[in-house]
């Protein structure tokens, strides 16, 4: 039986290009659909941008554009990143469809009529780059805490949503993994947060902000763009707003997030999906910041590192590689240039790429061992071994720990080669020397089918070269993963999988 996989990324903010953080999450959502996907999950992935708010407005407005057409150009920028990043989604959502707009106003009708959502007066501090009030206590320095800056009191006829009636439901439910957030440390933050604090309701309405979705019962107020926001994870999979007819695909298996809206998807989404008794996401996984070069990488300040750029230097199956394997992925790092290189160089070009070579070449004329059969107990136990930690590494989102996997069984096969010495077996034991090849083209296999969702087309080369690309994508998991029964009757060279590259500086 096929196991239903629905994955989410955040939907990012239209404002922005697309930046290096939103593409560090969505590489790893997409590492984890291809996973899944190779493990015969029925995957859906979803993605998509965040598309209302005032601040949109205002650049829509200085860049002589509408709001809707800034959003449509923009939007078209994240489609055009993710491509070339190879991203696989099974949705891209944006929250001016109509069909999202229309489900977020049957949210708010139906929490209206269950009493959750009631009229009011917000006053509190507002910061427009954040879109959102803080309370004194969160301030950094008297600033918003993200942007630096001073935030505007605000005060307005607004509705509210009763969140302070979930505080002890949540707390239930996040100490007892029912609904689960990892890394433990994140769960430990938003714990003590909900054992210190009181939950304030929420305000879920904004007069002063005219680009939104517009409040169902008040024509003066639009509805706050976090809740528009969340309730893409439904509308992307076709929900309608029916509580009685929820979709296939729901619950989320894995809600990605980074650290910063932690927040927001451990308290105020599972909030509202309690208020409607829906199910909640089965975990949310909140993966740490990084700098960049030591500095921290400020959106709105314009130092974001375009991943696109990035992609043109190294390739964009090697930047996914090189993104997810530089430090664990719920801890934070820095993603500084001289390392992209190094690890590149020694990974990629020094690793997989020259030891895809060294037995390409070796192997010239597959015909010869397309079916020798002696197989190195070694090498089925070492393979064996890797698939076991690799697919616990990627169920538990240790992309890093996968990666050291592959790179283990690479320098396993390098090290076999040199001391199996197969150039000088042609004249001596030329039955051997088959052997020793067939043992190393399955470890090629392996290995391309280990990469596949890291690096998908390199990894396909790989497959080309052997002459099994097309048998090999047919195969189940059990069945990729066997030992000594794949024949290369038709094995090639290819081209050089990862040039070397200098570094600029
Ligand atoms: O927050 N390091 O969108 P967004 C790692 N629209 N990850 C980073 C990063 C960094 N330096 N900077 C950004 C929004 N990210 C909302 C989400 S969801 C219903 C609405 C990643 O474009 C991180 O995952 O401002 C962050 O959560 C995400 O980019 C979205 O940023």
């Amino acid at each position: 039986m096929n196991n239903k996989f629905y994955i989410t990324t955040p939907i990012y903010y239209v404002n922005e290009k697309p930046h290096v953080g939103g593409a560090y999450t969505t590489i790893a959502a997409d590492v984890l659909a291809r996973f899944h996907r190779m493990k015969g999950d029925q995957v859906f992935f979803l993605t998509g941008t965040d598309e209302h708010g005032e601040k949109i407005a205002i650049s829509a407005e200085a860049n002589h554009k509408t709001p809707k057409e800034w959003c449509d150009e923009n939007s078209a920028k994240y489609e055009e990143a993710w491509d070339v990043l190879k991203i696989s989604h099974d949705n891209f959502i944006r929250t001016t469809d109509s069909k999202h707009e229309k489900t977020v106003v049957k949210v708010l009708e139906q929490l209206f009529k269950k009493k959750l959502i009631y009229p009011g007066t917000y006053q509190g501090l507002y910061c427009i780059d954040c879109e959102r009030y803080y309370t004194p206590k969160e301030l950094v320095d008297g600033k918003c805490p993200f942007h630096h800056h001073d935030l505007v009191t605000l005060s307005e006829d607004c509705y509210f949503f009763k969140l302070s009636a979930f505080q002890d439901i949540l707390l239930k439910l996040i100490s007892s993994n029912e609904f689960l957030i990892e890394p433990q440390e994140r769960k430990n933050e938003i714990l003590g947060f909900l054992k210190s604090e009181k939950l304030e309701d929420l305000a879920v309405s904004r007069k002063k902000v005219k680009w939104g979705i517009e409040f169902p019962f008040d024509k003066e107020q639009t509805i706050y763009v976090w809740v528009d926001a969340l309730f893409n994870y439904l509308s992307g999979i076709d929900w309608d707003g029916d509580i009685k007819k929820l979709p296939k695909f729901w619950p989320p298996e894995v809600q990605l997030i980074g650290k910063d809206i932690l927040r927001f998807h451990a308290v105020m989404w599972p909030a509202l999906l309690l208020a409607l008794e829906l199910p909640l996401p089965k975990k949310l996984f909140a993966h740490g910041f990084f700098t960049v070069n030591g500095q921290k990488m400020s959106k709105s300040l314009g130092t974001g590192v375009n991943p696109e750029e990035l992609a043109v230097t190294f390739g964009a199956d090697s930047l996914r590689w090189l993104l997810l394997s530089l430090f664990p992925f719920g801890q934070d790092g820095d993603l500084s240039e001289s390392r992209l290189y190094d690890k590149y160089n020694s990974d990629l070009s020094n690793g997989l790429g020259n030891l895809v070579r060294r037995v390409l070449t070796l192997a010239q004329d597959g015909s010869e061992f397309a079916s020798s059969k002696i197989i190195n107990v070694e090498f089925k136990e070492k393979i064996d071994s890797v698939w076991q930690k690799y697919e616990k590494a990627l169920d538990g989102l240790h992309f890093e720990t996968a990666i050291a996997q592959i790179n283990d069984l690479i320098f396993f096969c390098d090290k076999y080669i040199n001391q199996e010495e197969p150039w000088k077996l042609s004249k001596t034991d030329p039955d051997k020397l088959k052997n020793v090849l067939y043992n190393l083209l399955e470890s090629l296999r392996h290995l391309s089918c280990l990469t596949w969702p890291f690096m998908p087309d390199k990894s396909n080369l790989i497959l080309e070269s052997l002459g099994i690309l097309s048998q090999e994508h047919k195969k189940n998991l059990s069945e990729i993963k066997k030992f000594g029964e794949e024949k290369f009757e038709k094995v090639s060279q290819g081209k050089v999988l990862f040039p070397k590259i200098e570094s600029v500086e």
